[in-house]
């Protein structure tokens, strides 16, 4: 399957994330996409650079402020004091409920905190220049789409389904699936299905097709009661306005068995199937892998193939994007088999 691939990935690579007020070693890392790359190749498959340039569908997807803040906040960070460029910035301080968001504050950590919805996202010097060629392969590959490939696989890191109009979470920066889904709708598809797999709810993604009918968005996930991101992502949230009936949750218990998994995956694509979709964008989380160290489901490599498999038998023009999965060495088999199980069903 032709792949889209950037080393701008290795850009991407901050130092600390914070587990129970510690700060341990960022499980979203630069080798997750380097044992992907190796994967890719030692099994046959082309990778290409992204050759298209994203600002104008990101603009779309995200707001103006946020884009803004994003693409100058290691520059903001270093202004601050020059010594910064050793640290790494952490949000402190959220506009939570009875707390004004529309008007953005002057202090750079205000506005990080601003822009974030957790502090789980560091921000470091090539943030922005890894996102952005992430961003750049979604749309490289709906344009391989719309001249007639039927799937693209996009080998792409920091990943993006956490991350909303206007905020990042989740080690999330831009939504890329988002990203796939509008520029298929500007390109002609009438209607769209985004699934996340991904072992986390994507509630980037849920918000910003909530009120639309035109892309159906539907997730299998760990139960948000318990798992992150917990404040989306519950089987009562079905669509607002003119997108009601056009979001499915399923949410599982953590702990779920594959056999519980595969039953979800059914009623997904039973449901993504109704839609009567042109095109089909995969969030492709590999963190319900059963080695997965932050993760709860049991699936192992070979049900990494009847998951591609199960997608391709819907017969849909697709663009996989990877987003979360953390056993990173088991993580390029595991996507591929993903990859190959598709190409075997079609
Ligand atoms: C894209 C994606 O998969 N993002 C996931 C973000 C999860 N952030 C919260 C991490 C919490 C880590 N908890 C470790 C529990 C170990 N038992
Ligand atoms: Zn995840």
């Amino acid at each position: 399957m032709i792949t889209f691939f950037s080393e701008q990935h290795v850009q991407h690579a901050p130092q600390h994330e914070f587990f129970r007020g510690e700060r341990v070693p960022c499980f979203e890392s630069p080798a997750r996409a380097r044992y992907v790359q190796q994967q890719l190749v030692a099994r046959g498959h082309v990778l290409r650079e992204p050759d298209a340039d994203s600002l104008m569908v990101l603009a779309q997807v995200h707001t103006a402020r946020y884009l803004a803040f994003l693409e100058g906040a290691w520059a903001d960070w270093l202004a601050l004091e020059p010594g910064n460029a050793d640290h790494q910035p952490f949000p402190s301080v959220w506009p939570v409920r009875s707390l004004r968001a529309d008007v953005e504050p002057a202090n750079f950590t205000a506005r990080l905190g601003l822009y974030s919805m957790d502090n789980g996202s560091p921000v470091c010097a090539g943030t922005w220049a890894a996102a952005k060629a992430g961003a750049d392969a979604a749309v490289s590959a709906t344009r391989l789409l719309h001249a007639g490939e039927h799937a693209v696989f996009c080998a792409t890191r920091p990943p993006g389904h956490h991350a909303g109009a206007d905020f990042m979470g989740g080690y999330c920066f831009l939504n890329n699936a988002a990203v796939a889904a509008q520029a298929l709708r500007a390109q002609g598809c009438r209607r769209v299905a985004v699934l996340d797999v991904d072992y986390h709810h994507g509630n980037g993604t849920q918000s910003l097709f909530y009120e639309r009918a035109d892309v159906l968005f539907v997730s299998l996930h760990g139960d948000p009661r318990t798992e992150y991101p917990f404040y989306l992502g519950h089987a009562d949230e079905t669509g607002r306005g003119a997108g009601e009936g056009f979001n499915l949750n399923l949410p599982l218990p953590a702990g779920s068995a594959a056999s519980t998994w595969f039953e979800a995956l059914d009623v997904a694509c039973a449901r993504i199937a109704w839609h009567g979709a042109d095109a089909l964008v995969v969030s492709l989380g590999l963190d319900t892998f059963a080695g997965d160290p932050i993760s709860t489901f049991a699936l192992q490599a070979d049900d990494f193939s009847r998951l591609g498999e199960r997608l391709g038998r819907l017969g849909m023009p697709t663009v996989f994007v990877l987003e979360g999965g953390y056993a990173a060495a088991e993580l390029g088999e595991n996507a591929v088999n993903v990859i190959e199980g598709f190409e075997q069903a079609g």
